[in-house]
């Protein structure tokens, strides 16, 4: 009797283990974001440098801007990097999005072709 009463506790903590890790498994995968925002900019030239800015960073898989829309589109692991950090690491290079604004001087340093219209 005993022996049967602790296989059925076994089996339940197996069971739970189990559903848990699914539960775990699935939170990972939803934190596979993309995000849509605008960035600020001009030509194929600004594409580059804006694209660019995420190419290294860890947990981005996959960053596109478009110049007639001004619209950046991020893949990223919610786990590695933040929307936060993303749209700095596109500042640093010089360009604004509604959040974050690049320093003054790194804008001053842009190509002239690139020296966008900046939003108040
Ligand atoms: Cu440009």
């Amino acid at each position: 009797m005993i022996k049967y009463i602790f296989s059925i506790i076994l089996c339940a903590g197996l069971f739970t283990t189990t559903y848990g890790q699914e539960i775990a498994n699935a939170q990972i995968e939803d934190k596979v974001k993309t995000e849509t925002f605008t960035v600020y900019g001009n030509c194929g030239m600004c594409k580059k440098t804006i694209e660019k800015s995420l190419k290294n960073a860890i947990g981005v898989s996959e960053a596109s801007w478009d110049k007639e829309s001004g619209e950046m589109k991020v893949t990223f692991e919610a786990k590695s990097i933040s929307l936060d950090e993303i749209k700095q690491m596109i500042a640093d290079v010089g360009y604004d999005s509604e959040t974050h604004r690049a320093k003054e001087e790194v804008y001053n340093m842009l190509p002239a072709c690139c020296q966008y219209q900046r939003p108040e």
